[in-house]
């Protein structure tokens, strides 16, 4: 029997219950309030990147339904709610600040705290300025010192009431999806760029941290999505090396670098032909290493690998793009993903909850100075369907959201420091090249008439969050 509430654990003191959500996703207003294009924006326009044909451009619209939609985290009863501001609306064409931007921002945190909900804002969630874009991108070095510049102009507007600070979201999908496969923005094909990219954003974390915290803010983090990276057959010589370069690209070379100041030998041997190490500069990892408050990861499923061609097998970052797009495996792409034969989501990913509680009891043994965690993406889409009530009875979610909460749990009890968990998400949203088609919200957005309506696994989390305060 599956269940359709989490155990009761004795969570620890303080611990954070809260969703998640990103501003290309969510707001809409894509050329209003003085908005310019962000490379997602641009995007949407190219042929077969976005399923639908799908844009940016309404979303859910909650630029212009943010006070109804915080009003919906309260009677959710969040303890917490992550956001992201979005760089392409600070400052429009990465020119100077607009005053406009900031200000939805700044009515947002203020109606957060107005109702005791704790802001949790991350500053890049892969919408890049187009103009920036035009400048090489992330493939561009000048482009972390253009993030600081936003970066200071968010906390001058907003650090003296929002205390938790994330850089990046994912740099994994910003970079090596967006510049190598292509499956996300900007949609370039170029493992040299891809890898650029991954370093200039871990320099441009830790400048802005470095900037962040002279200016006086406490609690810094980054977000990074993490995988287990499992061997086919654990025997077979070519299936741990598959492994050991999934792990590289996915996990170690975002991880070493910000918790040890160094790129990993392995990866930067496979990364040769791709300039790794000549585009590091003599100071960068020390920046990169800045001391960090906290680790965000974000887990979806785990990743079983094979050496050997597999015809069965399927990429699970494949995105849903129609126009052909490459491998996001740098050097590495004859890696394969074969199935286990898990139940799978609507992304077609494998369900397999334990592997959250495998990352996040790893994490503290590979990484010594490793900071307090909080899992800031977990969820599912599945294929809802809306009863003649109006309701949906989301089982199938449901039963994911509570099997991971219990894996936390488990991860806890087992010596992991997590003190939060943000549920993915808030809304039904924009998701990325699959556009409006997946659906990964706790509240269900009527595409038509943009109408909120909470789904079981909403009222399952609620209900979760009061009985966790209360137990
Ligand atoms: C994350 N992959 O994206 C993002 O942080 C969210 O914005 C997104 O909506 C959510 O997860 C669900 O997809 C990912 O290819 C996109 O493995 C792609 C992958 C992983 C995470």
């Amino acid at each position: 029997m599956s269940q359709t509430a989490p155990t009761p654990f004795p969570w620890p003191h303080g611990f954070l219950w809260g969703s998640a959500t990103a501003a290309a996703q969510i707001e809409g207003a894509g050329h209003a309030g003085g908005k310019e294009d962000s490379i997602w924006d641009a995007f949407a326009q190219v042929p077969g990147a976005i399923a639908g044909g799908d844009d940016l451009e309404t979303a859910v619209d909650h630029y212009h339904r943010m006070p109804a939609d915080v009003a919906l985290m309260v009677s959710l009863g969040l303890d917490s709610y992550r956001f992201s501001t979005s760089w392409a609306r600070v400052r429009p064409g990465d020119r100077a600040v607009n005053p406009e931007g900031l200000d939805f921002y700044s009515r947002l945190v203020d109606e957060l705290l107005g109702a005791g909900i704790l802001p949790w804002l991350t500053l890049y969630h892969w919408d890049l300025p187009q103009a920036l874009e035009e400048k090489g991108g992330w493939a561009n070095r000048d482009t972390a010192y253009r993030f600081v510049d936003y970066a200071t102009d968010v906390y001058s507007a907003l650090g003296d009431r929002v205390t938790h600070w994330t850089t990046f979201n994912e740099p994994f999908c910003s970079s090596l999806l967006g510049y190598g496969s292509g499956v996300h923005a900007p949609g370039r094909q170029d493992g040299r760029a891809a890898i650029a990219a991954v370093h200039h954003q871990h320099l441009a974390h830790g400048l802005a941290v470095n900037a962040l915290r002279s200016a006086g803010a406490q609690n810094l983090g980054i977000t990074l999505n993490l995988t287990n990276a499992v061997p086919r057959d654990a025997t077979d010589p070519v299936d741990i090396e598959a492994a050991r370069r999934l792990d590289s690209l996915a996990n170690r070379i975002f991880l070493d670098p910000l918790l040890h100041g160094a790129y990993p030998e392995d990866t930067l041997r496979d990364l040769e032909p791709f300039g790794l190490a000549e585009i590091i500069h003599s100071d960068d990892l020390e920046i990169i290493a800045a001391p960090l408050d906290f680790l965000g990861v974000n887990h979806y499923h785990d990743d079983l690998v094979s050496g050997h061609a597999d015809a069965s097998a399927s990429d699970s970052h494949a995105g849903g793009a129609t126009r052909s797009v490459g491998s996001p495996w740098i050097g590495s792409e004859y890696i394969s993903f074969p199935s286990r034969g898990l139940p799978r989501t609507a992304m077609d990913w494998e369900v397999n909850p334990d592997g959250l509680r495998l990352l996040l009891v790893r994490l503290g043994k590979e990484y010594d100075r490793l900071p307090p965690l909080y899992v800031t993406e977990n969820g599912a889409a599945y294929d809802d369907v809306v009863s003649a009530d109006g309701a949906v009875h989301d089982a199938e979610r449901t039963e994911y959201i509570v099997a991971h909460i219990n894996k936390v749990g488990e991860a806890i009890a087992a010596g992991a420091d997590v003190r939060g968990y943000f549920v993915w998400s808030l809304l039904d949203n924009f998701e990325w090249s699959y556009g409006y088609e997946k659906r990964f919200g706790i509240v269900r957005v009527d595409y038509d008439t943009l109408e909120r309506t909470v789904k079981d696994s909403g009222s399952m989390f609620a209900a979760h969050i009061r009985a966790a305060h209360a137990g």
